[in-house]
């Protein structure tokens, strides 16, 4: 009876360090919170569930970029806001923008975030290919627009402009 209670006791323990792995989220426009996202791992993927608010309605292309800073970055004389994080993440250099399943474009490629009518965003989003390892010491980045999951016609998926930025460390 008791040896039965510690094997339980070792699954739960287990089931709660492979998970909660906190990341704080900011409104790169006014430099507050937007909220966390949590992170998981289970037999799928990694699992991204977000507790965000203030955002605009719809989706939202969603990746894991490769620097671990949401700072700014000049380009041609102007101001990026979240320009630090570079682009996004691509171990395998595939120069590649495409979708969250496919093996032969950016690592980085998150399926899209929704948020609802009213500003805040909860659907957790399943990333099949990611595994928990690739994100230390990178950031997740949430666009303006939402994704096609292409080059074509616009790059990146065509999200534009970098909304909220978290770093992972
Ligand atoms: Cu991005
Ligand atoms: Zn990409």
């Amino acid at each position: 009876m008791i040896k039965i209670s510690i094997v339980a006791l070792s699954l739960v323990t287990t089931a709660i360090s492979a998970s909660d792995m906190s990341i704080d989220m900011t409104d790169l426009q006014s430099g507050k919170s937007a909220g966390t996202i949590s992170v998981s791992q289970n037999e799928y993927g990694v699992v991204f569930t977000p507790n965000l608010s203030d955002l605009p309605a719809g989706l939202h292309g969603f990746h894991i970029h490769v620097n671990n800073s949401c700072d700014s970055s000049e380009k041609d004389g102007k101001t990026v806001p979240g320009g630090a994080a570079g682009g996004h993440y691509d171990p395998m250099k595939t120069g590649k923008h495409g979708f969250p399943w496919s093996t032969d474009n950016h690592l980085g490629d998150l399926p899209p975030m929704y948020v609802g009518m009213d500003g805040n965003a909860v659907q957790p989003v399943l990333a099949p290919k990611v595994k928990l390892a690739d994100l230390a010491g990178r950031a997740l980045m949430i666009h303006a627009g939402g994704d096609n999951h292409s080059d074509n016609p616009k790059a990146l998926g065509g999200g534009g402009a970098r909304l909220v930025c978290g770093v992972i460390n």
